[in-house]
């Protein structure tokens, strides 16, 4: 077994038996500019106790799996440089060689399942890219809720990927897709796309109890939630296509591989869209925090 460095907060919690909501910290380190970031993260640490859960953020730091991050901590890797993002692939490796690293969705859910947190709200997980039938770039995000029993609620995919091939691989593992309150599955930016989810639910005691019960059935793996972003807060799906088309063309102009395309495609869609892509990025994280907190508190009760 490894040591878990718990947060004061997270630790009180566990004892208490409170709903805990998991947070990844990769949306913090590569996912939106500092100081947004930090602001963002606390903002919806906050977002999670109002609704009535307790947040628990995951990091690794200086070889150390912390669940729950102080006001110091979350502070210092919000602006800490060369950071690793960490996935199912070298989580390991960054506790034993005493690295520091953010968790990607795949890695929160690691840690997640680890410290007995069955429920996660991110912004929107990792997916099939365009051109993976070219380049193979298929997150590890996809397999991780083919293996790991936590539910992630999130945005759907980033638009930024092919949502139709994100979809059939996630039928292909198992994953149940569950929108929320719709039957599209919503496109991160914007909360509809021309294609439905293979499942909808209209409640978070609705999606606790199939969480339960494909834990009773012995069945590994997670569920995704699709929790479209609040309409308000959108940006419409045709005026974000040829940025995204725009942004994806410059990475492939500049050889972006690996984990450096996510980051990188967010951040120019966030440069030619002057900021408006964060701005919609932070309504739809805290609107996932929410309904986060709702389905652990509905998992408490269920117990
Ligand atoms: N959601 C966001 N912003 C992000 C991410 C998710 O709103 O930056 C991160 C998550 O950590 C996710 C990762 O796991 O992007 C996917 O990276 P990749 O495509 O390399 O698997
Ligand atoms: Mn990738």
């Amino acid at each position: 077994m490894i040591d878990i460095q718990y947060s004061a907060e997270v630790r009180a919690a566990k004892d208490a038996g409170l709903p805990i909501v998991a947070l990844e910290s990769t949306i913090i380190t590569h996912g939106m500019p500092y100081p947004q970031n930090i602001e963002v993260a606390a903002q919806v640490e906050q977002d999670i106790r109002d609704a009535g859960a307790i947040p628990a953020t995951m990091a690794v730091i200086e070889g150390k799996l912390h669940v729950g991050l102080e006001q110091d901590q979350l502070q210092w890797l919000g602006q800490a440089q060369g950071v690793a993002k960490i996935s199912r692939a070298d989580m390991a490796a960054c506790i034993s060689t005493g690295g520091t690293g953010a968790t990607t969705v795949a890695a929160t859910m690691i840690a997640a399942h680890y410290a007995g947190i069955e429920v996660f709200a991110t912004g929107g997980i990792g997916g099939v890219h365009q051109g993976a039938e070219t380049t193979f770039d298929i997150s590890a995000d996809l397999h991780e809720l083919g293996h790991t029993p936590v539910t992630v609620v999130a945005a759907g995919a980033k638009a930024i990927l092919d949502l139709a091939k994100t979809l059939e691989v996630l039928e292909t593992l198992g994953v149940p897709v569950i929108a929320y309150g719709q039957d599209e599955f919503p496109a991160f930016w914007s909360a509809k796309s021309p294609l439905n989810a293979p499942l909808r639910m209209d409640s978070a005691d609705a999606i606790a109890k199939a969480h339960t019960t494909r834990r009773a059935l012995g069945l590994p793996g997670g569920q995704l939630v699709a929790n479209p972003i609040p309409a308000a807060d959108q940006i419409p799906a045709e005026e974000l296509a040829p940025i995204i088309a725009e942004a994806q063309s410059d990475a492939d102009a500049h050889r972006i591989t690996g984990k450096a395309v996510t980051p990188y495609l967010l951040q120019r869609i966030f440069e030619k869209t002057e900021g408006r892509s964060l701005v919609a990025n932070i309504a739809l994280v805290r609107n996932n925090a929410r309904l986060a907190a709702k389905i652990a508190q509905a998992l408490v009760k269920q117990r």
